[in-house]
């Protein structure tokens, strides 16, 4: 944990962020819902020491803003997130919920102009999923630099640097640094609400609040632009802004990032892209078939042809 700090100096305000969405990475999902709670540097300064006997889950601080808020995701849930998340695209849709669209990025924005300066965003796994998962949703709208002037930490590099640093011989230990394995380690039992947002983001504040000063100290030295997060895939903006799941008409760019680099890189230089061209790919496969039974008929006629002329002759 000994790099210098960055120029930018101490983030002022943590912004906790947990999205639930329709899969993994490589269905490339769609958000069903979202939970950002800020917190001002200073209540985690001045968390209180543990009371009664360990382990004891930290209580929140008394003064934080927060937002949740579920979304129509435009595609259907994959059995398995459906399960977790308890969300289905049904419904989300016959509550009502609106798509990830400009209001709800202005939401956003709002949101965090109200945050003292500089922010920055933590998720658990936020480099391979909650970062470049948000970027996709933001590029869609043609709005790739809304949240540009946040910054973002993995609170799973984190955890990892903090545990290690207060138990150095346990660290060849293979452990498991999912959110419910820290939390269950660290609190003895297993965290609320797993798999809804705002259960998710509440269960990171608490094991960010473990070693608040230490956490601070090591997200102020690691704090990244926001934007030189790589969006998880993109949707051509000639889709429009409002991208169907249909793989005939859009034309998606996939990001891989089942690789176990994080999602970042200096510039959006697309070097590490998958590209799927959609408008070639459906249709070139659906004229094979009618390509093959009119070469079939052609020889099918030629031979005729050839026969009777044979028969003729005869
Ligand atoms: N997810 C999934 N299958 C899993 C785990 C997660 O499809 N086995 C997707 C759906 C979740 C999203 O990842 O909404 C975020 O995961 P989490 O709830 O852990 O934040
Ligand atoms: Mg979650």
């Amino acid at each position: 944990m000994g790099s210098q700090a960055p120029s930018w100096g101490p983030m002022q305000t943590l912004i906790f962020l947990d999205l639930e969405a329709t899969g993994l990475p490589f269905s490339q999902p769609k958000v069903t819902e979202l939970c950002m709670l800020a917190i001002h540097r200073c209540a985690l300064e001045n968390t209180p020491s543990p009371q009664g006997p360990p382990p004891t889950v930290p209580p929140l601080p008394r003064v934080v803003d927060k937002l949740s808020l579920c979304v129509a995701p435009g595609k259907a849930c994959s059995p398995a997130a459906s399960d977790i998340t308890g969300l289905s695209t049904a419904a989300l849709a016959a509550h009502g919920r609106q798509r990830f669209n400009v209001n709800l990025v202005n939401l956003l924005r709002a949101f965090l102009q109200r945050q003292p300066q500089p922010w920055c965003l933590v998720a658990h796994n936020g480099y391979r999923y909650d970062f470049p998962l948000l970027q996709a949703e933001l590029a869609a709208l043609g709005l790739a630099s809304a949240l540009d002037g946040a910054f973002c930490v993995d609170s799973i590099t984190a955890l990892k640097a903090l545990e290690h640093a207060s138990s150095p011989s346990e660290r060849g230990l293979r452990k498991s640094y999912s959110l419910g394995s820290i939390y269950t380690r660290l609190f003895g039992q297993a965290p609320p609400d797993s798999h809804t947002a705002e259960g998710d983001v509440l269960a990171l504040v608490s094991i960010c609040q473990w070693r608040p000063q230490a956490l601070l100290q090591w997200v102020d030295a690691h704090a990244r632009p926001f934007s030189t997060v790589m969006p998880m895939y993109r949707v051509d903006a000639s889709t429009g802004t409002d991208p169907r799941p249909s793989a005939a008409t859009a034309t998606v760019t996939l990001v891989t990032t089942r690789d176990t680099s994080p999602n970042l890189g200096g510039d959006r230089s697309p070097k590490s892209l998958l590209h799927l061209e959609g408008p070639g790919i459906l249709p070139k496969e659906g004229l094979l078939a009618p390509l093959g039974l009119l070469a079939f008929l052609t020889l099918a006629v030629a031979t005729l042809y050839g026969l009777s002329l044979a028969t003729t002759g005869q």
